[in-house]
């Protein structure tokens, strides 16, 4: 091929580049230099991959902010220079960190691939060869010299997703991610084959990058029985802005009287609540059920069909972002970066 693409892969850890402890037993990262060695097959790939890893590589329950800022500092740096990225990333909070890069990314017009592994790549058995070199593959495809695919996505096991639907579902099997509420944007086989119709629409904006994401959020999961003061607690954390109410079912919630006081007491002082289910698949309806009609009367934000990755994310960005008061839930209930069905 005359022009290839050029493609970053960033390395920021997890199982895919971790060896065995044998005095602890224990897996630790290691060298990211040693990952080529391990997959020499990279070199026959049709495109021309740079690395950068981080300079201490981290299993990914170490994720946090400074790391995500680290990984779209790396990106926006090659911007211009490179065709795609594939980033290896613990699949332990993938989801997070995929949802937020999706996020402080705005205008994406080059695929942003996440992957990794649920067996080293040392191990014989191992899953992180085939994720690896199909991630890259999916990188480089190319339409007329410009990029097939133009979003932050997630390749797992044989299948492409939007990175911002997908949740980790399983801590054992190969097929580790899932993504209920919207189809692949590409699947892997005989032929690698991209379902177009699901991918998001091509961006002839500038990227603009997002680095101001707030931290200060909560989460109130719900379940039978929670009292007054686990309730209280979550919403009153100190300097809380935004707290993720996970309901029961369509978006369902306690009707008892102590329990909307509290709700409505916080939505008074501008901490955003955001109701998103505890089901894996389906969408937050309120007022479908009674249920759920007081939420929606208080002014509780639809979460809609948002993975709870996501709504982490999400709610991070537009905390950041500052928007006035009056804007914050219609910009939430709309899709931004195809996290949500319209
Ligand atoms: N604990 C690892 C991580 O998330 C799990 C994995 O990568 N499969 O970094």
């Amino acid at each position: 091929m005359a022009n290839k693409p050029k493609i970053l892969l960033i390395y920021t850890g997890g199982t895919i580049g971790m060896v065995k402890d044998f005095e602890t037993n224990a897996l630790r990262a290691f060298n990211f230099d040693n990952l080529l060695v391990r997959i020499p097959e990279i070199k026959q790939l049709e495109c021309d991959i740079t690395t950068q890893s981080f300079k201490e590589p981290i299993d990914s329950s170490n994720m946090n902010l400074d790391y995500w800022r680290q990984i779209v500092s790396i990106i926006e740096d090659k911007y211009n220079e490179m065709d795609g990225f594939v980033v290896l990333h613990g699949s332990d909070t993938m989801s997070y960190t995929a949802s937020a890069i999706s996020f402080m990314l705005e205008n994406l017009s080059k695929p942003v691939v996440f992957t990794g592994s649920q067996l080293p790549i040392g191990d014989l058995r191992t899953d992180a060869k085939e994720n690896l070199i199909t991630a890259i593959q999916v990188a480089s495809l190319q339409e007329n010299g410009i990029p097939q695919i133009q979003e932050v996505c997630l390749y797992f096991e044989y299948k492409l997703y939007r990175a911002n639907r997908t949740t980790k579902i399983n801590a054992e099997h190969f097929e580790a991610f899932s993504s209920l509420n919207y189809p692949e944007l590409a699947e892997s086989g005989v032929h690698l084959k991209v379902f177009k119709q699901n991918l998001l629409e091509r961006n002839l904006n500038p990227l603009i990058v997002h680095r101001n994401m707030c931290t200060d959020i909560a989460v109130l999961k719900l379940f039978p029985g929670i009292n007054e003061a686990t309730v209280r607690a979550v919403l009153e954390t100190p300097n809380v802005k935004g707290v993720i109410l996970e309901t029961y079912g369509a978006g369902n919630a306690p009707t008892l009287k102590w329990f909307e006081k509290l709700i409505a007491k916080a939505l008074n002082k501008e901490i955003k609540i955001v109701n998103v289910t505890q089901c894996a698949g389906g969408s937050v309806l309120m007022g479908h059920y009674e249920t759920s009609s007081h939420l929606q009367t208080l002014g509780v934000i639809s979460g809609k069909d948002i993975t709870f990755e996501s709504a982490v994310a999400k709610l991070m960005y537009l905390l950041g972002e500052e928007i006035s008061d009056n804007k914050f839930k219609t910009i939430f209930e709309t899709p931004i970066r195809g996290e949500i069905t319209a």
